[in-house]
């Protein structure tokens, strides 16, 4: 007899789960093309939600702190303040004109301003940023969940990682970029954040917008983004590997 603390039950037991809500989200892409069945396709489409976020929170969660331990300012590294013509503009009138595009292999790809962003739940938390260079600072992050982004705009089956494309060119060069899998973009503490310790996102952190994927390294946290980009591949993208400093020979896998 197999207890259901059994390892390899448990094991079996996700994989079902993975396996109906890939059904559920394969039923619900062919119930969409249907008006009659549209309140049908929103409920499924709450309920895969559901069960991502079930299945995600069932993994490691990065460890969270207490506002004591918040550093009284959060270093900042990489670009700390673009130089292009674009950017400045949005930054002097205080990214009103700002938007946020979310394209590529989605259903229904839009931008979203600011305002919108903060108009849909948000989560806080006190993490601890860790850059390759050797330092950490802990910091107070506010920002939506980009899971609950992407549920906005539906993710097409094909869809297998995240690109992050950004404002500024690190000293000059190419445009920064970075990607993370599925399974990170889903991960309930994967935001984008427009807050850092309480007050609107400075520019030397990354205004308006910027990533924060909590098990992962500094470098994977792209600043300055612009566009939300679902891709299968990222083979067109700068030199092929992912990101910028991937691009440089970095891990693309950045787990702490
Ligand atoms: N767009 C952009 N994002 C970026 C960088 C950058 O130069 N440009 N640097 C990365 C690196 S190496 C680190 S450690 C963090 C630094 O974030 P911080 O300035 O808030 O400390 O941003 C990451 N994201
Ligand atoms: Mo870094």
């Amino acid at each position: 007899m197999t207890r259901p603390t059994d390892p390899r039950r448990r094991r079996f037991l996700t994989r079902s789960l993975l396996a109906t809500s890939a059904l559920l989200l394969a039923g619900c892409d062919r119930l969409s093309r249907s008006d009659a069945m549209g309140r049908l396709f929103d409920a499924g489409e709450a309920l895969t939600q559901q069960a991502q976020r079930l299945l995600a929170s069932r993994e490691s969660l990065a460890r969270e702190y207490a506002p004591e331990d918040i550093a009284p300012t959060f270093r900042a590294n990489g670009t700390t303040n673009p130089q292009d013509a674009a950017y400045r503009r949005l930054a002097a009138n205080g990214f009103r004109d700002w938007r946020l595009t979310v394209d590529g292999l989605v259903e229904r790809p839009r931008t979203f301003s600011l305002d919108d962003l903060k108009a849909m739940p948000a989560r806080t938390q006190i993490t601890r940023h860790d850059c390759v260079e050797g330092w950490s600072c802990i910091g107070q992050w506010r920002g939506v969940v980009l899971g609950d982004l992407l549920a906005q705009v539906g993710v097409r089956d094909a869809a297998r990682f995240v690109v992050f494309h950004c404002a500024d060119r690190y000293r000059g060069g190419d445009r920064y970029y970075e990607s993370l899998d599925m399974r990170e973009a889903y991960h309930p503490q994967t935001l984008l954040a427009y807050d850092l310790n309480g007050a609107d996102l400075p520019v030397a952190n990354g205004a308006p917008l910027r990533l924060r994927a909590e098990r992962q390294l500094g470098y994977k946290m792209a600043k300055y983004v612009m566009r939300v980009e679902l891709v299968e591949s990222f083979a067109h993208l700068g030199r092929g590997r992912g990101g910028y400093w991937e691009d440089r020979g970095y891990q693309w896998w950045a787990g702490i």
